[in-house]
């Protein structure tokens, strides 16, 4: 019988979380057209460009996934059903401080590792767990009945555990146990239609919504599925000229004639969903929720630490802006990354502000090369391409949560707050939470030695911007 890597265990993953998605939001087909639409016209207009940061396939099949847990039992759980599919845990977000709305979360995403493994399916998957601890958010006994409420829901049968304990153990599945694991992670997946406690919900509603949807129902479900798109402002155009209102603004960088940094992302409503809940009296009755939302991204290049904290500045110096002056914030970003920000890729490196991975043409250029990387690049000697930014940004992943709830919900700042960090976070699910930055940093080292080994070089011979 046929053997299914981890490797095509994730893209058929991809494929029928995506697939019952559109089943349940209408919405998301529409955007999956529109974003389709665009990558062929931006394609077609600039096909250069559109290779820049992965293949057109890749950027085609490509989705990001966000899901919420309740209890650190849950996302160990969650961190195995993924790891079946070669995705780890990258990065820790800590949302509980985000501003103006801060959620109860803190949060991790798997997604694969090696660039190979991304070149073929980069599915990545945010993944958020509720912090019924803080006592920010929550009194003494709100935190007692959510930990009993979240502690008594299955949400993971045991034969699903036992198959994705399998996958790990052996590099996949055979056939007929990879189509089961599918099934059963798709079903634990999808949204329930079991009758939700009226009271319960409300109840936590009034605190936060993100705590009523994670801790208010038996069950999880998607939160949203995000294709990637190569021209955002065109997506947004579009989607608002069939309708559908988006979103007040595209989050993380701005549109600029520079180079595509980070993570660009932006959004819109989900119509209400109609749902079942118990009443106090027993009866049960039919409602609404409006909980799931639709979300598109373009992604750029990584960033190092300097780059990464330039970014950081950059962002508050537009808030700074925006405030004082009251003119549109994309226009503002513009003139700010226009002033501040490297403009192209030997700026980039020269300022040691992005990632690139670095290859020896075949065809190099002739005579001994320059003892410098900058020089080595000018020469034809090496040839950069950037490493696409393969994560998320605790600004906007906050903005996104923040623009599609349903109330502004109760925070007590005089509360301390409880500590959480990727530790801790690695403790309780028993994977390491890796931080993307190592990822990233020894990728551009691997392939700068490789490089230069078959131009006969060592590493520790050339100098370099960092
Ligand atoms: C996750 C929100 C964050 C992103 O792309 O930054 C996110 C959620 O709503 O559960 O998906
Ligand atoms: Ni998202």
């Amino acid at each position: 019988m046929s053997f299914v890597t981890q490797t095509e265990l994730r893209g058929r993953l991809a494929r029928t979380l995506s697939d019952l998605y559109g089943t349940e939001v209408p919405a998301y087909t529409t955007l999956l057209d529109v974003a389709q639409e665009v990558n062929l016209d931006f394609q077609a207009a600039h096909p250069e460009l559109a290779q820049t940061f992965g293949s057109i396939e890749r950027v085609t099949a490509e989705r990001h996934g966000a899901i919420r847990v309740g209890s650190t039992t849950e996302l160990a759980q969650v961190a195995s059903i993924f790891a079946a599919a070669g995705m780890f845990p990258v990065n820790f977000y800590d949302l509980r401080d985000a501003k103006p709305n801060p959620i109860p979360v803190v949060s991790t995403a798997f997604r694969p590792i090696d660039r190979a493994e991304l070149a073929k399916n980069p599915f990545r998957v945010f993944t958020s767990l509720l912090v019924p601890e803080d006592r920010r958010f929550f009194t003494e006994d709100v935190e007692r009945a959510l930990t009993e409420f979240i502690a008594r829901r299955v949400l993971f049968s045991e034969r699903l555990l036992e198959l994705a304990g399998a996958s790990v153990r052996d590099g996949g599945l055979p056939a007929e146990e990879a189509a089961e694991y599918l099934e059963l992670t798709a079903a634990a997946f999808a949204l329930s239609d079991d009758p939700v406690d009226r009271d319960w919900y409300d109840r936590l509603e009034a605190i936060s919504s993100v705590a009523a949807d994670i801790g208010g129902v038996a069950s999880t479900h998607i939160n949203h599925l995000t294709p990637r798109v190569l021209d955002i402002d065109e997506l947004y155009r579009r989607m608002e000229g069939r309708g559908i209102t988006m979103i007040d603004s595209i989050q993380g960088p701005p549109r600029w004639d520079g180079p595509d940094l980070l993570l660009r992302q932006t959004s819109f409503k989900a119509l209400s969903e109609p749902r079942v809940f118990a009443e106090s009296d027993g009866s049960t009755s039919a409602g609404e929720m409006r909980v799931r939302f639709g979300e598109v991204e373009a992604r750029g290049i990584a960033l190092t630490p300097t780059g990464r904290s330039s970014y950081d500045q950059m962002m508050s110096l537009t808030d700074q802006r925006q405030a004082e002056t009251g003119r549109p914030r994309a226009e503002v970003a513009r003139e700010v990354w226009s002033a501040n920000c490297p403009s192209g890729d030997r700026d980039l490196i020269l300022a040691d502000f992005a990632y690139f991975t670095f290859h020896a043409p075949l065809q190099g250029a002739a005579g001994e090369p320059p003892a410098d990387l900058v020089a080595m690049l000018d020469g034809g000697w090496l040839r950069a391409e950037p490493i696409v930014y393969e994560d998320f940004l605790p600004r906007s992943a906050a903005g996104i949560f923040a623009s599609n709830l349903s109330g502004d919900g109760a925070v007590d700042a005089s509360q301390g707050e409880t500590t959480r960090d990727a530790e801790w976070m690695s403790e309780h699910i028993g994977v390491r939470v890796l931080n993307s930055i190592d990822i990233y940093a020894a990728e551009r080292q691997d392939s700068l030695v490789a490089a230069l080994r078959s131009l006969n070089l060592d590493v520790h011979e050339i100098t370099r911007p960092w």
